[in-house]
Formats: structure tokens, C-alpha cells, sequence
């Protein structure tokens, strides 16, 4: 197994809840570590940017408009096969559906909006590349 590098960021919703050091025991406790963090408020500009491959999609006003609604904090998490570790870790997009134990079930139930789906995770070592470049500069990954 390859030691990669994902991006995760924990959502408005979850920032709000209080539950940000929660999510990250999570991801430690998995043998992932944090190489980068930090606390931002987007704004619809970088937020529409950030999730441009879904600008046709019925609920892109929606997502930008919930990923603006408050802080959030953007980290990269490093480790052996750290992509599909946090990709199981969050559990399915839709919390409702999923499984006991992952931090969407624990931490974004009940969920009426899915955007509020408490953690963002890249889906393939491309888009890692892409999200961790599109957040943090070379000398801010340690
Ligand atoms: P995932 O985050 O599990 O990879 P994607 O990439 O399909 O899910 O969707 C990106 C984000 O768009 C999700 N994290 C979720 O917040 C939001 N999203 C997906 N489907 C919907 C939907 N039907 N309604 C509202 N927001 C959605």
C-alpha cells in the first residue's frame, strides 16, 4: 500500500456542532495524520471553485450557498492509502444511508440537507491533487 495524501474539509455543520476535534480523533485514531489545517470562510467564489465539477448539478446553488453559511476547516490527512481510508471513514454522501460508525451517521444525523454532510473528501488521487493544491502551498504541507 502507497502512503498518499487526501484532502477532508469539516463543514459548516459540523464546525457549528462543535465537533471538529471529534472528526479529527477519527481520522487519527485510523492512523491517519494531519499534515495541514486551517479555518476558513469561504465565499461564493471559492466555494463555486472548489466544487465546479458540479455547476450543472441541480443542487450547486445549494452546496455553495451551505459551504458559506459558516467556517469551516480545510486539512490534509496523510497515510497508507489515505484516499479510500477517509472515503470509508465519512461513510455515504447521504447520512441517512450511512453505515453505523462512520462520521456522516455519527456526526450529520438526522440530515434534511445533504449538503450538510459534515466532511468533504477527494474521490481519487487527481482530485486530492487538485483540492490539496487548491487550499494550501507547498511549504504549508509539513
Ligand atoms: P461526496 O462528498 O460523498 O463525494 P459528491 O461528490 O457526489 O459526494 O457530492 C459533492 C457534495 O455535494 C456532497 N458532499 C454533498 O454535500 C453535496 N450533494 C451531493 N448530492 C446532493 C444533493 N442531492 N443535494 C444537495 N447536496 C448534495
Amino acid at each position: 500500500m502507497a502512503v498518499e495524501r487526501t484532502l477532508s474539509i469539516i463543514k459548516p455543520d459540523a464546525v457549528k456542532k462543535n465537533v471538529a476535534g471529534q472528526i479529527i480523533s477519527r481520522f487519527e485514531q485510523a492512523g491517519l495524520r494531519v499534515v495541514a489545517i486551517k479555518k476558513v470562510h469561504l465565499t461564493k467564489e471559492v466555494a463555486g471553485e472548489f466544487y465546479a465539477e458540479h455547476k450543472e448539478r441541480p443542487f450547486f446553488g445549494e452546496l455553495v450557498g451551505f459551504m458559506t453559511s459558516g467556517a469551516c476547516y480545510p486539512l490534509v490527512l496523510e497515510g497508507e492509502n489515505a484516499i479510500l481510508k477517509n472515503r470509508e471513514l465519512m461513510g455515504a454522501t447521504n447520512p441517512n444511508k450511512a453505515e453505523a460508525g462512520t462520521i456522516r451517521c455519527d456526526f450529520a444525523m438526522p440530515c434534511a440537507d445533504l449538503s450538510a454532510n459534515a466532511v468533504h473528501g477527494s474521490d481519487s488521487p487527481a482530485s486530492a491533487a487538485r483540492e490539496i493544491g487548491f487550499f494550501f502551498a507547498g511549504e504549508e504541507l509539513l
